[in-house]
């Protein structure tokens, strides 16, 4: 089947410098997806864009180029609910990749069982309005009780000025719940200003929320240094990152978000990312727990 590309959708980049952080032995790159190929794993119907195809051979091919060990591949909406090519991913791995779904309600039991013998360990509610409509929560928390029961854990997707609204529901879940990108917040706003204080709550109050700090490059408005000249790339989302990772050392993960959709004024350098690691885990403790201890305990307990 042919897709057409959503009108400004940038490419990934495909010469990736080598990063000069070396990241620890065994890291996790644990937010990252694969598109398709549309021909072999069309695109949903009700997607809200269509992106270029991103495949798990490319996908592997840059975990070694950055120096990864492994992946946890989470379901972007272009596949919808349709599963099968993330779960293709994971079987490809040689065990080193772990996924999270999108399952409606209506999924089955045997089709749970089956997801998890292929390495799936999560699903992902999305709460973000341009990304996804939106499932009733009385449906989606239905789907977490029984997630629950497999050990598997529930991420989040959401913008900062949704919290309030969200938090009963959030904090309800059963499970362990992994934010994204750190609840999006906007960094034009102060790293101690009511806004961020809510989040760094959230974590405070249910030791169960764990939170990604990953995507400076879709969070800063600051931007690269290709844009702006500036010596330090996404600058402005560091004090956010760097205040929960250090707040939180044991319930944060990193990932690339590879192969970055949505972006449509420019598109990060991979390698430049994994450079930006240290200005937010700066010391080898935090960097370890970030990219190793943490992500193994929730993917990969058997092995951590
Ligand atoms: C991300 C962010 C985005 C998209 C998705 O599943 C998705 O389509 O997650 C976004 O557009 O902010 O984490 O990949």
């Amino acid at each position: 089947m042919e897709f057409q590309k959503t009108p400004g959708w940038l490419d990934w980049y495909a010469g990736p410098s080598t990063p000069r952080f070396k990241v620890p032995a065994g890291a996790v790159d644990a937010h990252c997806h694969v598109f398709g190929p549309g021909a072999e794993f069309p695109y949903a119907a009700e997607r809200k864009y269509t992106p270029c195809d991103a495949s798990r051979q490319q996908l592997f091919a840059l975990r070694d180029h950055l120096g990864f060990a492994r992946n946890v591949i989470v379901q972007a909406t272009c596949h919808g609910a349709d599963n099968r090519a993330m779960i293709d991913a994971l079987a490809h791995s040689d065990g080193r990749a772990r996924g999270v779904a999108t399952v409606r309600q209506d999924v089955g039991d045997a089709e749970l069982h089956a997801m998890h013998e292929a390495g799936v360990r999560g699903v992902r509610f999305n709460f973000v309005r341009r990304l996804v409509d939106f499932t009733p929560k009385n449906q989606l928390m239905e789907i977490a009780g029984r997630i629950a029961r497999l050990g598997w854990h529930v991420v989040i997707y959401f913008e900062a000025i949704d919290l309030p609204e969200l938090w009963d529901f959030f904090t309800a879940l059963p499970t362990i719940i992994v934010v994204d990108h750190m609840g999006r917040p906007d960094v034009g706003k102060p790293v101690d200003g009511p806004e961020f204080e809510l989040f760094v709550k959230f974590m405070r109050q249910h030791p169960n929320v764990w939170s990604k700090v990953s995507c400076p490059e879709r969070l800063s408005v600051s931007g690269p240094p290709a844009l702006n000249g500036a010596q330090n790339p996404y600058r402005d989302v560091i004090p956010f990152a760097r205040r929960i990772v250090e707040t939180f050392p044991d319930r944060v993960l990193w990932g690339t978000d590879w192969p970055h959709p949505n972006l449509k004024d420019h598109m990060p350098d991979d390698g430049l990312l994994v450079d930006f690691i240290p200005q937010i885990a700066a010391t080898p403790e935090l960097q370890h727990k970030l990219l190793v201890d943490n992500p193994m305990r929730l993917y990969w307990p058997e092995k951590s």
